[in-house]
C-alpha cells in the first residue's frame, strides 16, 4: 500500500499501465499451469489427443463446438463492450431523450436485433450442432469392415472381467487387442452402472445391468491406453482403471493363444502345496483358476493368468510379488471397500500360495 502515502487526498490509484502488465502475466501464469496440468503436468492422456477413429470423430465434433462457441463468445462480449461504452457516454453527454417516433424505430430495430441474435442465430447453431452430433453419434453404430474379435468386457464393483468368449479367454482389468484393427465390444454390467471409458479411443459408454452395449474400438498406434470407470459406481469408483493394450496382430495372437490355455502346472513342491492352498481355502469360491477349479466362480477375478497381468486389483498396484502379497494379506487396507476379504492363513500356507499364484503366467 506504499501509494497511500503520498496520496492521500485521492482515492488510491492503481497504476493502470504496471497493474495491466501485473495482471497479464498472471494470467499467462495461470493459463500456462492450466494447460500443462491438462495436456503434460500430469500422465492422464486426454480425449482431445485422439489414438482411434472414434475418438477422433468425437475430438472433431468437440473441436468444432469449441470453435464456435469462441466465435459466438467474442461477438457477444464485443457488443456487450460497445453497450456498456455507449451507455456511458450517453449517460455524460445531454443528449436530448429521442421523440416518440424516434423511439419507436429503435424500439423495432432492437426487437428485431434480439429476434435474430438472440432467438434465430443460437437456434441455426444448436440445430446445425445436434445434427453434427447425431450423424456422428451414428458412425459409431454401424459395424467396421475388418471385426474379427469380440470382447465382452463386464464391469463389477470395483473392476473389470474380460472375456474373449470365441476363444474360452477370460481375463481380468487389462484388454488386448490387435493394433489398427476393430474390435467389438460388448459392455455389460454384473452389479450396478457403470461406465466404460479408454478416453484416447472411444466415449464413455454406459455399462447397464440386464443389457448389452455394443461399440466397435481400434487403436491407430501400438500402445498401452488408460481406461477407467467414468460413472460412480461406489467407495473403490476412483480405483476401477484398466489398460487397453494394442499389439501388433503377431504378439496378440501368442498372447491370445497363451491365455487360452488352462493355469500352468506349479514346477516345484512348495508351489503344488499352495496349489492345494487354493483350492482349500475360500480363495476358489471367488476366484476360478481354469484346468483347476470346476465351477466357474466370478466373485472376483479369474486368476488362470494372474502373473501375466501388470496390474493388480484394477490398476491399484503395479503386478509384483510384494504387492500380491500385501494384497491377499490386506485387500481392504490397500482398496477399503472393495470385495474381496482378508483370509487368515499359516505363514507356511500363505507363502506356498504366493509361490503357486507367482508361477501362473
Ligand atoms: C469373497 C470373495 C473373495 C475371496 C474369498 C477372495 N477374493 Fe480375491 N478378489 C475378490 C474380488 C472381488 C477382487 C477384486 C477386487 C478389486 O479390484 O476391487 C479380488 C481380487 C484379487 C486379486 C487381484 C486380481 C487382479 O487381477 O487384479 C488377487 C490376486 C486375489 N484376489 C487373490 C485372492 C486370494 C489368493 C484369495 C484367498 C486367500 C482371495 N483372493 C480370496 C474376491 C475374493
Ligand atoms: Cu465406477
Amino acid at each position: 500500500m506504499r501509494y497511500q502515502n503520498h496520496r492521500q487526498d485521492h482515492l488510491p490509484q492503481v497504476p493502470s499501465m504496471r497493474a495491466h502488465a501485473r495482471a497479464g502475466r498472471l494470467v499467462a501464469a495461470a493459463a500456462t499451469a492450466v494447460a500443462a496440468a491438462l495436456l503434460g503436468g500430469c500422465e492422464m492422456p486426454i480425449a482431445l489427443d485422439p489414438r482411434g477413429p472414434a475418438a477422433a470423430e468425437i475430438a472433431r465434433i468437440w473441436w468444432l463446438l469449441f470453435w464456435t462457441a469462441v466465435v459466438v463468445s467474442v461477438i457477444v462480449f464485443t457488443l456487450l463492450g460497445f453497450a456498456v461504452r455507449r451507455a456511458r457516454t450517453s449517460a455524460r453527454t445531454d443528449e436530448p431523450h429521442p421523440t416518440s417516433e424516434e423511439g419507436a424505430r429503435i424500439d423495432n430495430r432492437a426487437t428485431g436485433f434480439v429476434l435474430i441474435g438472440g432467438g434465430l442465430i443460437p437456434a441455426l447453431i444448436l440445430i446445425a450442432a445436434t445434427v453434427l452430433t447425431l450423424t456422428g453419434l451414428a458412425v459409431f453404430d454401424r459395424p467396421p469392415d475388418g471385426v474379427e474379435h469380440t470382447i465382452v468386457v463386464r464391469g463389477h464393483m470395483f473392476w473389470w472381467e474380460v472375456e474373449y468368449p470365441e476363444h474360452g479367454v477370460v481375463t481380468a482389468n487389462e484388454i488386448h487387442v490387435p493394433v489398427g484393427q476393430p474390435v467389438r465390444v460388448e459392455l455389460e454390467s454384473a452389479d450396478v452402472i457403470h461406465s466404460f471409458w479408454v478416453p484416447q479411443l472411444h466415449g464413455k459408454i454406459e455399462m447397464i445391468p440386464g443389457k448389452t452395449n455394443v461399440i466397435y474400438m481400434e487403436a491407430d498406434e501400438a500402445g498401452t491406453y488408460f481406461g477407467k470407470c467414468a460413472e460412480f459406481c461406489g467407495r473403490q469408483h476412483a480405483n476401477m482403471e484398466f489398460l487397453f493394450i494394442a499389439q501388433e496382430r503377431d504378439e496378440f495372437d501368442a498372447w491370445l493363444e497363451r491365455q487360452a490355455a488352462d493355469a500352468a502346472e506349479p514346477t516345484d513342491d512348495i508351489a503344488l502345496r499352495g496349489r492345494d492352498v487354493f483350492v482349500e481355502s475360500p480363495c476358489a469360491a471367488c476366484h476360478s483358476v481354469r484346468g483347476l477349479t470346476p465351477a466357474a466362480a466370478e466373485a472376483g477375478p479369474d486368476l488362470t493368468h494372474l502373473a501375466s497381468r501388470r496390474t493388480l486389483a484394477a490398476r491399484t498396484l503395479p503386478n509384483v510379488p510384494g504387492n500380491l502379497a500385501g494384497w491377499i494379506l490386506d485387500p481392504q487396507g490397500i482398496k477399503p471397500g472393495n470385495q474381496m476379504p482378508a483370509v487368515n492363513l499359516e505363514p507356511d500356507d500363505f507363502h506356498a500360495l504366493l509361490a503357486y499364484l507367482g508361477g501362473l503366467r
